[in-house]
């Protein structure tokens, strides 16, 4: 073995090490951890590998997002996304890492990887968002190839729907499974991410609160982080991931503050017609769930064990 790998080795092993006994002294801190939106124990599993390799919180969101955006039969992420209403499949996608760094890409065409645009506009640009024709730009001066994204599923069920060509968003209705990951690294620190195409048939321009930060994603290392799914329009109104963030701060437990941004929606809007999502994780290693309508679930990893939970929900 290398030196220097054996050195990286050992020392993620170390921090590994500490992080146990740092569990075990206070049973209610609980690091690495993955969590996720709906069902999604694929994309946790790679999160939690990656975390085995690099301890980092930022690698892992990213590693998992990037397993839907790249399976044709996930009909809201990426690759097999469903398209707009004018046959092009268009994607979002944010990430955020510990240290308050976010990047985005908006309207971004023919790239199955958008979260990882999103961490190069992060990384390599002074910027936060890029959308569109920018954003591909981008992308490809990044050594991103363009590919067809729409399949031949996702473009049957467009024919199909264009023969009505009603539009009528309903989330958890049809199947939806735009993925919010967020992950506590090896050293405690947060880090989240969100990637989807959209809402099935949407408008062609239509962007949603997946790439942005404050409503889809956002994390606070002294905090923690919220991640939401849904009907993003109502998350855009209300910037449900930093308000999260913002009652945590504040005392909340990640299922009060989740709970009480569900409660903001519906105290103002026709709640009854659409879906919400939340997901909340705080620095110890608490975390919470709440949604408008049943079936919403979240998938949680911890100790390398992975599992599925129904969240609590508003309409009963
Ligand atoms: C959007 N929030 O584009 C996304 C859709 C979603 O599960 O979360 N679907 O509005």
């Amino acid at each position: 073995m290398q030196r220097r790998t054996f050195i990286k080795q050992t020392s993620i092993l170390t921090a590994l090490a500490s992080t146990q006994t740092l569990a075990s002294n206070n049973p209610s801190t609980q690091f690495p951890m993955v969590i996720s939106t709906w069902k999604n124990e694929k994309a946790n599993e790679a999160a939690w590998a990656s975390l085995q390799k690099t301890g980092r919180a930022l690698d892992a969101v990213e590693a998992g997002a990037r397993i839907p955006e790249a399976d044709p039969n996930d009909t809201s992420v990426g690759y097999g996304g469903f398209p707009d209403r004018d046959g092009n499949v268009t994607l979002d996608a944010c990430i955020m890492d510990e240290k308050g760094n976010a990047g985005s890409v908006t309207f971004l065409q023919h790239i199955m990887h958008p979260i990882s645009v999103a961490r190069a506009v992060m990384e390599k640009t002074p910027h936060v968002m890029l959308s569109g024709e920018g954003a591909l730009q981008f992308a490809l001066s990044q050594g991103f190839k363009k590919e067809n994204l729409l399949t031949d599923v996702a473009k049957k069920a467009w024919e199909e729907w264009k023969k009505t060509s009603k539009y009528e968003p309903k989330i958890n209705i049809e199947r939806h499974d735009t993925i919010g990951l967020l992950a506590l690294g090896t050293k405690g620190e947060i880090s989240g991410a969100c990637t989807t195409s959209g809402l099935a048939f949407k408008m062609h321009g239509r962007v949603g609160d997946s790439p942005v930060i404050g409503a889809a994603v956002f994390c606070d290392d002294e905090v923690g982080g919220a991640c939401a799914t849904g009907l993003g329009e109502f998350v855009l109104k209300t910037l449900g991931s930093f308000l999260i963030v913002e009652l945590m701060r504040n005392g909340k437990t990640p299922q009060q503050a989740c709970e009480e941004a569900i409660m903001r929606i519906v105290k103002r809007y026709n709640y009854k017609e659409f879906q919400i999502g939340y997901l909340a994780l705080n620095k110890k290693g608490e975390y919470g769930a709440y949604s408008i309508q049943s079936g919403f679930s979240y998938t949680i990893t911890e100790n390398g064990v992975t599992k599925v939970i129904e969240s609590k929900y508003y309409m009963k």
